[in-house]
């Protein structure tokens, strides 16, 4: 049996890859297991991480064939996986093609960054079979799109092409159908050849501070770290010889 998750690193980005596509790479317990693991330990030689999905879609999410019996521990699951993305001092890029429904559109909310194809379609999908959204969707979803809007698309699931994707801000960019792993690759080796303050942005981002006065604080305390590191002093060198900088991610 194929595995369900694909894994390979190339030039410092760590591939992944949803590999369920006869049911369009929805999540069983041993997809979200391998997901889980796969994030948890991303090698420090990975400096960026790419997600995406095999066959004609990105993922339809839940596996409704396999409903859980206990929904309060199946989530543990989902779970495992939304926590490792945000805590992962790294940056992790979705390339979206076809379906993403349900915890699909989660699993893609709760990356740093979305490239989608312009066959791309995006659904909540939950109410649509009478449950509420999971996988961190009530807290990512109105952080991009706003409260009012967060309601319509989870009331109502409609189905949105990459246009209004795009337009509302759920993903970053849009590309054609061909040029997507391209565009996704060529995202994600930039980032892995970016500066250690990466991780330092995206907890500034995915762990936003109450008020101003608290995000005074912690840039500060990121500045100090990121300030210590030998990204900056190579930053510093670039800009005095008029060259591109050279981080190594230290
Ligand atoms: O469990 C919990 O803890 C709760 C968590 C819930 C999180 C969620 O993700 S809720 C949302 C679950 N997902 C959905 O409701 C989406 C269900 N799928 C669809 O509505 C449609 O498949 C799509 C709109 C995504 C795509 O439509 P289309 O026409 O392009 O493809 P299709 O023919 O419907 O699907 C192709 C095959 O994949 C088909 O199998 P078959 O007939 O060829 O043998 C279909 O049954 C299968 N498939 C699609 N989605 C799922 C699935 N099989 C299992 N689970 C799926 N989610």
């Amino acid at each position: 049996m194929a595995d369900v998750l694909l894994r390979h690193q190339d030039e410092g980005v760590l591939y992944l890859t949803l590999n369920r596509p006869e049911v369009l790479n929805a999540f069983n317990e041993e997809l979200l297991e391998a997901l889980a693991q796969a994030l948890e330990d991303v090698p420090l030689s990975a400096r960026a991480v790419l997600v995406q999905g095999s066959g004609r879609a990105f993922s339809a999410g839940q596996d409704l064939n396999e409903a859980p019996r206990s929904y309060r521990s199946h989530l543990t699951h989902y779970n495992r996986v939304i926590r490792a993305l945000s805590r992962l001092d790294r940056p992790v890029i979705a390339a979206l093609h076809g379906a993403v429904a349900g915890a699909g559109l989660s699993l893609a909310l709760a990356c740093d960054l979305r490239i989608a194809s312009e066959d791309v379609m995006l659904t909540t999908g939950f109410s649509r079979i009478g449950l509420v959204p999971d996988s961190g969707m009530s807290y990512t979803l109105p952080r991009l799109v706003g409260p009012a809007k967060a309601f319509e698309l989870l009331a109502f699931s409609p189905r949105l092409n990459a246009e209004e994707a795009l337009r509302l801000g759920l993903v970053n960019r849009v590309v054609p159908a061909a040029h997507l792993i391209a565009e996704a690759e060529a995202t994600a080796r930039e980032l892995a050849q970016g500066p250690r303050s990466l991780g330092w942005i995206k907890q500034l981002l995915q762990e936003p501070s109450p008020n101003l006065e608290s995000a005074l604080e912690r840039e500060a305390e990121f500045q100090e770290q990121a300030g210590r590191t030998e990204d900056h002093q190579e930053g510093l060198r670039a800009f005095r010889e008029k060259r591109p900088p050279r981080f190594q991610g230290r």
